[in-house]
């Protein structure tokens, strides 16, 4: 099964051009943009090198509690030692670790029992090598990706993304980091190596048998009864009384974590989704909703060797109604308090401690007056029917693309979603959080507004948002209203917006957009 490798490498050779060329050309092509051509990923230039992978996504058995086995899917990777990077004694794929300008060639082989096709969240990729649902392949075939890296550094991950059925396979084990790095962070001197951790955070529930349990309510999702990190249940992580860089992704299916240092020491935010913010920012506690990622500068110099600090999941009121519980959702609700890691102090081994920079990045932001809409923005409603999540009032559609979700090659835009479940509802609760997920592109959060009835709900969590940098996932709570600026760049073709509530997006809480030249 070669044939999208074929087929791409046929058209990059009918249209005369290799990888640079193709970004040329798009770049041209908007010479008379509004707005600078691809300040994602500034200073892009081509490194010439390339990373060859296998991605092999397979049934295995990973040591996860104490006794049995725990049977689970996981991507299992292949090829350049370079980039890939395994976790032992975990159910996560290995951490793909590639350079900015980096060409990917990798090729993914299902061999579960399920049509499944892979997802690289957050990164500006061809539409064809996005990981639509409409690229899903059975069990035994392959497909083939091939595209350079054009993202600045920062976490992005990767999952599957079959229609219907990423809930399940995400909690089976299906989800890896990916990490990106370029010359403007490296010029930082972050901390690096053993001392840049990632922490993925997810929540899962175990039978007697130490098997997985996946029990969803499709209008709240899943929620385990424990956290794991780094798909491991071990949380005691020894860490040197020095500075440290944590890379945050959550990966649950469904649940919001509001996460703080046990000792209310505050947190220093320096990256998001789309990388490096411009200058470190401080935060009370962190709100990280399914999807999203922070980057913290956590410096444990302070303390001494053998003190303990916890990183938890603070309570809170998530607006979910009666619905959830009558539906028998296993584990503990959305908003209950959670333990996340604990970490312990040992003494550092010597050497200088990198020092926090008070610049990070020129982000390269757009300006919210040249977006083409700018008095006219284009608004999504986020609703619940009949137990589905819509957008719009409409459903996922496998190739259907409705005139309002058509939007112009190089065109910056401001969208407005609007979660419209603001009332009091019996069976709804207060409503539904939704962290929305736009594919292909990296946006700026301008601004919200949330209605009278939820804003108390809102206000214990809105501290933890960090809307200064670049974002692919933004929560939007019931009766808020979230306002972004979002250009679309450099390729065209069809791509998907959605709820990353696993369970609403298996629902149908999906629509594609259409990026037209
Ligand atoms: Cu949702």
């Amino acid at each position: 099964m070669n044939k999208s490798r074929f087929s791409r490498r046929e058209f990059f050779r009918l249209a005369g051009v290799g990888v640079g060329g193709l970004l040329l050309a798009a770049g041209s092509r908007k010479v008379s943009a509004a707005y600078a051509p691809f300040s994602v990923t500034t200073g892009l230039t081509p490194t010439g090198d390339e990373a060859a992978i296998d991605l092999t996504a397979r049934a295995a058995r990973v040591n996860l509690l104490p006794g049995a086995a725990t049977r689970v899917w996981q991507y299992q990777g292949q090829g350049d030692s370079a980039s890939l990077q395994t976790i032992p004694d975990s159910y996560l794929g290995p951490i793909l670790r590639l350079k900015q300008g980096q060409n990917l060639r990798l090729r993914f082989n299902n061999n579960i029992p399920d049509a499944s096709i892979v997802h690289w969240h957050g990164l500006s990729v061809p539409h064809d090598m996005d990981g639509h649902p409409h690229t899903v392949i059975p069990q035994g075939q392959g497909y083939d990706y091939e595209f350079p890296i054009l993202n600045r550094a920062g976490t992005y991950w990767y999952h599957p993304h079959p229609h219907g059925r990423t809930g399940p396979q995400a909690y089976y084990g299906l989800a890896g980091l990916l990490i990106v790095s370029d010359e403007e962070e490296r010029a930082l001197g972050l901390p690096s190596g053993e001392f840049d951790l990632p922490l993925v955070i997810q929540d899962r529930s175990f039978d007697r048998d130490n098997q997985l349990v996946y029990v969803a309510d499709p209008m709240n999702g899943f929620f385990g009864d424990q956290v794991l990190v780094n798909g491991q249940s071990r949380h005691t992580w020894k860490v040197q009384a020095r500075p440290y860089r944590l890379r945050l992704l959550n990966g649950s299916n469904a649940r919001i974590y509001k996460l703080a240092w046990s000792d209310n020491q505050a947190m220093t935010v320096i990256a998001t989704d789309g990388g490096l913010l411009e200058k470190p920012v401080k935060r009370p506690y962190l709100t990280l909703a399914p999807g999203e990622r922070a980057e913290l500068w956590a410096d444990f110099s302070a303390y001494q060797p053998g003190q303990k600090l916890r990183l938890e999941s603070l309570p809170f009121s998530a607006g979910d109604g009666m619905m959830g519980m009558m539906m028998g959702s296993s584990g503990l609700p959305n908003g209950s308090a959670m333990d996340v890691l604990s970490l312990q102090i040992v003494p550092a081994t010597g050497g200088e401690n990198p020092v926090l920079p008070q610049r990070l990045s020129d982000p390269g932001f757009h300006a919210e007056q040249d977006a083409v809409n700018r008095n006219d923005p284009r608004r999504i409603t986020l609703a619940m029917q009949h137990m589905t999540g819509t957008l719009n009032g409409r459903t996922f559609m496998m190739n259907e693309v409705a005139a309002d979700e058509k939007v112009r090659l190089g065109d910056l835009e401001i969208w407005e979603f609007i979660n419209s479940e603001s009332g009091m509802g019996m069976m709804g609760g207060s409503g539904h959080p939704h962290p929305m997920h736009i594919h292909g592109v990296q946006f700026r959060v301008l601004g919200r507004q949330v209605n009278r009835q939820n804003r108390a709900d809102y206000e214990a969590l809105s501290a933890g948002f960090v809307d200064d940098g670049w974002k692919d996932t933004v929560l939007v709570w019931p009766g808020e209203q979230v306002r972004l600026l979002v250009g679309f760049q450099p390729y065209t073709g069809m791509y998907l917006y959605h709820c990353h509530n696993l369970e609403h997006e298996d629902g149908g809480m999906m629509r594609n957009y259409q990026v037209e030249s």
